[in-house]
């Protein structure tokens, strides 16, 4: 009985002599065992990395506590909790952000030092967790920091990729893809919890069988794959709550093929059961569209499969029917990659749990919020019908009743409108039959996300004009948000220190909205001389990181100018690179004396391009070829260099935003969802120079346009620019700078004939050309802002002052009470 149990927990808990300590001293004793009984090497000789080991093995055993207790209390409450499906969680490193979130990193320093490391060493040694692509995965890690932080009973779900997003080396000034195993090394922040799994199908049949007069389907699989979990422990800060990131990963199931051994074809059958094991190997590292990939299909089903069941299984334990299910869980689809979901929550409960079609369908139509990430139409998912009904025959079968349904109950409301029921349509008629998973998810969930105020009015007049007029109050826009915890906290501490002085409080690391306190420091010149100094010494930080990266010395008193994000052609790295040339043949042709009023500046470039993308990593090539030139141009000395930064991660952003004088956002307007980098350099107090794109158009309203360099066509304009194409008006110095490209000026003339292709007159679907003379303007406006330094200083201020509404804080509270109708539920200390 219940009093047995207790009893028993008791003694348990007794025998664990209470929680562990956090004193120095006990640190240290802990630190010592894990290098003793862990990592096993010996007390006389651990290197950095192996300490590195033990001390994270340390704070594990401490987040394993809290994140125990905060299951157990979850569960007593029966709070309904909020089940997070995405593919991709960049989460970066973990060590820092544990210690500071857990309230313990001046413990931790202390007790390193004592024992001869430095914290800050040590956590260098950890290699970055990327299991996802770009802004949407590091989203989504930016939010598991706020779920944690504000006490919502939430889980992540996703997959443990075994090979993470491919590393960057750049050889001759072209981008090389490598594998990054990063579990090669081991993984200290993840629990292999080997008894929870459970069985995933694949391909096989569908049979009509009548059991007693009743009608019923019967999948019968024809490969069956197991899921096993890893937990992924994610601290709040400030509070005891420590929620579960669950990845799971794919092995062979237990089920021999007696046949194959039988026959005595025992390797192949091994051969054949490991083939399995890839389904969770390799994250796909296209980042914006999937189409219709087998394996990345499997991938989707794998991972929705197992959530689902055991998201099931947990509510089950706790309910004898699924009436309460729309109380108690609320699924997201992040973008539409889990929303195979739909279809197998429906095959769970009508099949499995037969429940009935409608009734289930009644409370499937309650439990699903969306958000979608994209802009263009053309980046929507859509599965090819025969690809998924080989896959998931059932499943293929449940999708065409939802969509006959579904079209049922439109011509009802709009009449035999054919030409939009079929826009509308969940299945897409063509070449090649589909299923768009876009419209699959706006049916089957209540909410539909947009990321900007933007983004979603684009959503609402674009994109998906029919179901808005449809369905108008399921379309709602919650803006991006991104973690103060990691992008000032972990990665900015001076920052830290200088904004908790002058707030006079440490609490807008759990509540940014604080930040525009220092609207009222603004004009104090201690202050601003403060503030000067963190940006110095940041500056310092990266300038050593490019120096040993790349052999080149940069001056401290040029101008840090970033671009860092994924490179595509709509993010307009090209208008950046062209920029650059124009002002290289500007210094050229200047006398002496002019030369001396050039504010000097380092360009900064650092993106991953899709490998299979060409024109993006002709991009890359384009920036390697021209610094060639700039940098070993003695005659331009220090007014002008171009570095590329390979392999740009989370890490490695941690180090370039705070870093950042300027940071450009040069996205064609109405192209960029949100964009979330934007804000990470706000926050740092980095000046942006931006189109009126996704959150930038929020950020305005938050910092006003006088303290950011805007330029650009706008959204409503861009359409009606590209109409012109051939006709538009191109400045004179645009053409000049593809004249010296075209030419060979920077090398590889033929290489670069196809990348000047994209921007002709005629040709240049994202604008360059008509944007390049107001982008040169902004960029004149910031280097008069720069040479006085004291504007810039307050520009800076206000910058950060105004980032408080970007804190993924703020994202998820709108989220929680607006779209899943969750509570707090702080576990108590
Ligand atoms: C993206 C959008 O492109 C980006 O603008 C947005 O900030 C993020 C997060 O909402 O999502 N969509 C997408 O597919 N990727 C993004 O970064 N990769």
């Amino acid at each position: 009985g219940f009093g047995e149990r207790k009893a028993k927990a008791e003694r348990m808990f007794s025998l664990m002599d209470g929680f562990l300590k956090n004193d120095p001293f006990s640190l240290q004793k802990d630190i010592i065992h894990h290098v003793e009984y862990t990592v096993a090497r010996s007390r006389f000789s651990f290197d950095d990395y192996e300490a590195y080991q033990a001390v994270s093995h340390s704070v594990r055993d401490r987040l394993i506590e809290r994140w125990h207790d905060t299951h157990i209390y979850f569960k007593k409450k029966k709070s309904k909790r909020l089940y997070f499906l995405s593919l991709e969680f960049l989460m970066g490193r973990s060590l820092s952000n544990s210690v500071i979130n857990l309230g313990i990193q001046d413990q931790y320093t202390e007790a390193l030092s004592q024992l001869g490391f430095e914290f800050e060493v040590l956590a260098e040694q950890e290699g970055d967790a990327s299991l996802g692509n770009g802004g949407l995965a590091r989203f989504s890690a930016c939010q598991m920091d706020s779920l944690a932080t504000l006490d919502y009973p939430a889980w992540g779900y996703g997959l443990r990729y075994e090979y993470g997003l491919f590393r960057q080396i750049i050889v001759d000034g072209f981008q090389h893809e490598q594998p990054d195993y990063w579990l090669n090394y081991g993984n200290p922040w993840e629990i292999e919890r080997i008894h929870v799994t459970y069985e995933v199908k694949f391909y096989g049949t569908v049979e009509d069988v009548d059991r007693n007069g009743e009608k019923l389907k019967v999948w019968i699989p024809g490969e069956t794959v197991e899921a096993v979990a890893y937990d992924n422990p994610i601290p709040g800060y400030g509070t005891r709550n420590t929620i579960n990131l669950r990845l799971w990963a794919a092995k062979p199931n237990n089920q021999f093929d007696l046949e194959a051994y039988n026959t005595g074809d025992y390797i192949n059958s091994i051969v054949n059961k490991q083939r399995t094991e890839t389904i969770s190997n390799v994250l796909y590292p296209d980042d914006r569209s999937h189409q219709g990939k087998e394996m990345r299909l499997k991938q989707q089903y794998f991972f929705v499969s197992a959530s689902l069941q055991d998201i099931i299984r947990r509510f089950k334990e706790a309910h004898n029917n699924f009436d309460e299910l729309p109380e108690q869980v609320a699924l997201h689809l992040n973008d539409t990659h889990p929303s195979l979901s739909i279809a197998e929550i429906m095959r769970i409960l009508v099949d499995e749990e037969h429940l009935g079609w409608d009734k289930a369908w009644n409370i499937v139509c309650k439990i699903f919020s969306f958000t979608t990430h994209t802009v263009v139409a053309e980046g929507l998912e859509k599965i090819p019908v025969d690809l998924l009904g080989s896959l998931l025959p059932r499943h293929l079968q449940i999708l065409y009743e939802i969509n006959s349904n579904f079209m049922e109950e439109l011509k009802k409301r709009i009449g035999l409108d054919y030409s939009r029921l079929s826009r509308m349509s969940i299945v897409e008629e063509g070449a090649v039959k589909s299923i768009r998973m876009a419209n699959l998810s706006i049916v089957c969930s209540h909410t539909v996300n947009g990321v900007s105020k933007l983004h979603s009015n684009t959503l609402k007049t674009k994109t998906f004009k029919d179901f808005y007029e449809l369905w108008p109050e399921k379309f709602q826009y919650t803006t991006n948000g991104v973690t103060q915890r990691r992008w000032i906290v972990v990665s900015n501490p001076s920052l830290c220190a200088l904004l908790s002085k002058w707030l006079g409080t440490e609490a807008w690391i759990r509540n940014a909205d604080l930040l525009t306190g220092l609207r009222d420091h603004v004009d104090n010149t201690g202050f601003r001389q403060e503030w000067k100094m963190v940006k110095r010494l940041n500056k310092m930080r990266l300038a050593e990181y490019i120096e040993t990266m790349s052999g080149l010395k940069v001056s401290l008193d040029a101008m840090f100018d970033v671009q860092v994000k994924r490179i595509h052609e709509y993010k307009r790295q090209l208008l950046n690179i062209f920029g650059i040339i124009h002002r290289y043949d500007c210094l050229k042709n200047m006398d002496k004396n002019d030369r001396r009023k050039v504010v000097p500046r380092v360009c900064i470039i650092g993106g991953k391009a899709a490998p299979g993308y060409e024109i993006a990593k002709k991009i890359i090539k384009l920036c390697h070829a021209v610094a060639e030139k700039i940098n070993n141009d003695a005659d331009i000395g220090d007014l002008l260099k171009l570095v590329f930064i390979p392999d740009y991660n989370v890490s490695v952003a941690e180090l370039v935003i705070p870093g950042a004088d300027l940071s450009q956002h040069l996205s064609t307007a109405g192209q960029e969802a949100s964009g979330t980098g934007s804000m990470k350099f706000l926050m740092n107090g980095c000046l942006l120079l931006a189109t009126e794109d996704g959150s930038t158009v929020e950020i305005i309203e938050e910092i006003g346009s006088e303290n950011l360099f805007l330029f650009g066509a706008k959204a409503h304009e861009v359409s009606e620019l590209r109409e012109k194409g051939g006709t538009l008006k191109v400045p004179l110095q645009f053409a000049r700078v593809l004249r010296m490209v075209r030419d060979g000026h920077f090398g590889d003339k033929d290489y670069f004939e196809s990348l000047c292709d994209t921007v002709e007159v005629g040709n240049d679907l994202y604008l360059l050309g008509s944007d390049f003379g107001s982008y040169l303007e902004a960029q004149a406006a910031a280097d008069k802002a720069f040479v006085e330094p004291e504007k810039w200083i307050k520009m800076s201020i206000l910058s950060a002052a105004g980032s408080g509404r970007f804190s993924s804080d703020r994202t998820i509270r709108e989220y929680a009470e607006r779209t899943w109708k969750i509570d707090p539920c702080q576990c108590p200390f």
